[in-house]
């Protein structure tokens, strides 16, 4: 469906309806709260009941977003006339085993977006959930306020790499460019987002850049739960390490793995994958049951560790070779 068609049918369903309830996927990043967030003031701006529900806590660098401290972790009671899922390729994506709703509204720009919802609205070119909120934000005709132009410039920053990823082009920068001139401070929300991180995080990393490996074109790296409690980090400092991996030159995909302990009580790995150009890490995700877009994805991997990163890597070897015109590069193992 072309977004302008997606809009037009939204817009009135929308309008219609009072009580909203919206979430999105668990471990929520930049795009899934600034998105939330965003479209909550829209909604309220349109004189609407809105809960915005997350599963997971939200991480303390997005804390300064407008709304935040409206964000609630357990359902409402009842049932909401309408729940709106951003990002998510499924209900149990938001972490909630069920959404109680009689209407619910998908959107999402993931390449492994699935049409669950009663409504659709899935645009895998689009360069963050922010930016398909934007049009529809400019279509309504409401006026975008700074807690607005905000939230969208924190989701479309940070699921843009700050404006480095493919998915960034000219409109990206006049989307950028319109919501600065509405209010976002760029410079502070950088600041917050890339400059406020906890002394643990940054431990971390130390740790897990000494764990680096690197084999022809594929380079991973792996914390584990002593790792982390040596570090004195929690899950949310391990955001990022895989963007590290993936900035050496001639590494054209990464693995980052942080060991987890299942629900069944038995180690997993929660594992971030990254990629350069036409390398398709979504696909590689998918095989395991993950999803994402193709240069950045996710997934859980069985252990013991050592299994874990055999098998990935092995994918991750097979996604470099099968990209369209690979040269091939001499295997070297550091
Ligand atoms: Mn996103």
């Amino acid at each position: 469906m072309p977004n302008n068609t997606a809009i037009a049918a939204l817009l009135p369903l929308l309008r219609e309806r009072h009580s909203f309830l919206i979430t999105s996927h668990a471990r929520p990043d930049g795009d899934a709260i600034g998105s939330s967030l965003a479209l909550m003031h829209l909604l309220e701006a349109m004189g609407k009941d809105v809960t915005v529900a997350f599963a997971d806590p939200i991480p303390l660098i997005y804390q300064y977003l407008p709304g935040v401290d409206h964000i609630v972790h357990t359902l409402p009671a009842g049932i909401a006339e309408c729940a709106i899922l951003l990002e998510c390729s499924s209900v149990e994506r938001s972490g909630f085993t069920e959404i109680p709703a009689t209407f619910t509204i998908n959107i999402d720009h993931h390449k492994s977006g699935r049409p669950f919802a009663s409504f659709n609205w899935i645009d895998p070119r689009a360069c963050a959930v922010g930016a398909m909120l934007y049009d529809l934000f400019v279509a309504s005709g409401l006026h975008i306020t700074r807690a607005m132009a905000t939230c969208l410039y924190t989701a479309v920053m940070t699921d843009t790499g700050s404006f480095t990823y493919t998915s960034t082009d000219a409109s990206t920068f006049a989307l950028a460019e319109h919501l600065v001139e509405r209010g976002a401070d760029a410079n502070q929300i950088a600041q917050s987002v890339y400059f406020s991180n906890p002394a643990s995080k940054i431990r971390l990393l130390g740790i897990a850049l000494s764990n680096m490996r690197i084999e022809g074109e594929v380079a991973w790296s792996t914390v584990t739960l002593d790792e982390m409690a040596r570090a004195g980090a929690d899950a949310e400092d391990c955001e990022g390490i895989v963007n590290y991996l993936i900035g050496i030159a001639g590494i054209e995909s990464a693995a980052f793995l942080r060991e987890t302990i299942s629900p069944s009580g038995v180690s997993e790995f929660r594992t971030s994958l990254r990629s350069k150009s036409e390398v398709d890490v979504a696909a590689v995700a998918e095989i395991f049951h993950g999803g994402g877009h193709r240069n950045a994805s996710g997934c859980t991997l069985d252990g013991p560790l050592h299994s874990a990163i055999a098998t990935v890597v092995s994918q991750l070897h097979i996604a470099c070779r099968n990209r369209p015109s690979v040269t091939a590069m001499p295997v070297e193992v550091c």
